[in-house]
């Protein structure tokens, strides 16, 4: 088996999260931003995450190649029961989170834009996305300053570190380590401690190395 992402790609942090909590022996690849031959030759698209199986076959979808490595190498990780409070957080908080990383990550050192044309066609692929992206960069302190209650509202909803995962957290755990490539992003205590039990324990390296 072999697992295709981009390093900075939320939706294939939540497979890599997974991998490292179950400490999975699965290769990965980072794919360049600019190779639309490979993902197309395996899943007609160009999308990742993509898992390709032992049979030869790919599987796209973030949350279907988790629930298939769960449930494929024993014992399952993802027991907790869905949380729904969770779930609606993320989902409130992602644009957000996303409009403050992704100007950052045009920037940054990732595998998948290791060359210029690699990069040039990221940053093409999210200025149709979210527009200018210097203007998103400028916006920084009023995008944290609405952050920060939605923050808050997370430490009231966060379960406890030891608490049996779910899927509610492996959706949930990307959107923070996208934060942390945003220099001045600080979390609450009760996040900021799930957060970290969560990275040390699946030996995730996040972008807080090269914050800006
Ligand atoms: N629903 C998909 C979303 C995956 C997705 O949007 N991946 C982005 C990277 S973050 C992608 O591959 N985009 C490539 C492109 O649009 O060119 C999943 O959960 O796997």
């Amino acid at each position: 088996m072999k697992l295709y992402i981009y390093q900075h790609c939320p939706f294939c942090l939540r497979v890599v999260l997974l991998r490292g909590l179950k400490r999975l022996d699965l290769p990965v690849q980072v794919l360049l931003e600019n190779d639309v031959e490979t993902p197309t030759r395996l899943i007609g698209r160009k999308k990742v995450p993509i898992l390709q199986k032992a049979d030869g076959s790919a599987m796209p979808e973030s949350m279907d190649i988790v629930r298939y490595l769960d449930a494929q190498f024993a014992p399952p990780l993802l027991t907790a029961a869905e949380r729904p409070e969770i779930d609606a957080w993320s989902e409130r908080a992602s644009g957000l989170i996303f409009r403050l990383a992704v100007p950052r990550i045009t920037r940054g050192d990732f595998a998948e834009l290791a060359t210029p044309e690699a990069r040039a066609a990221y940053i093409e692929r999210e200025i149709r996305a979210f527009g200018d992206l210097e203007a998103l960069l400028a916006a920084t302190p009023e995008m944290l300053a609405e952050l920060a209650p939605l923050l808050d509202e997370l430490d009231d909803l966060i379960p406890p570190p030891d608490s049996a995962l779910g899927e509610s957290d492996i959706r949930l755990f990307p959107l923070l380590a996208l934060l942390s490539i945003v220099k001045d992003a600080r979390l609450p205590p009760r996040v900021a401690t799930w957060y970290n039990t969560l990275r040390t324990r699946s030996g995730l390296d996040d972008f807080s190395a090269q914050a800006q």
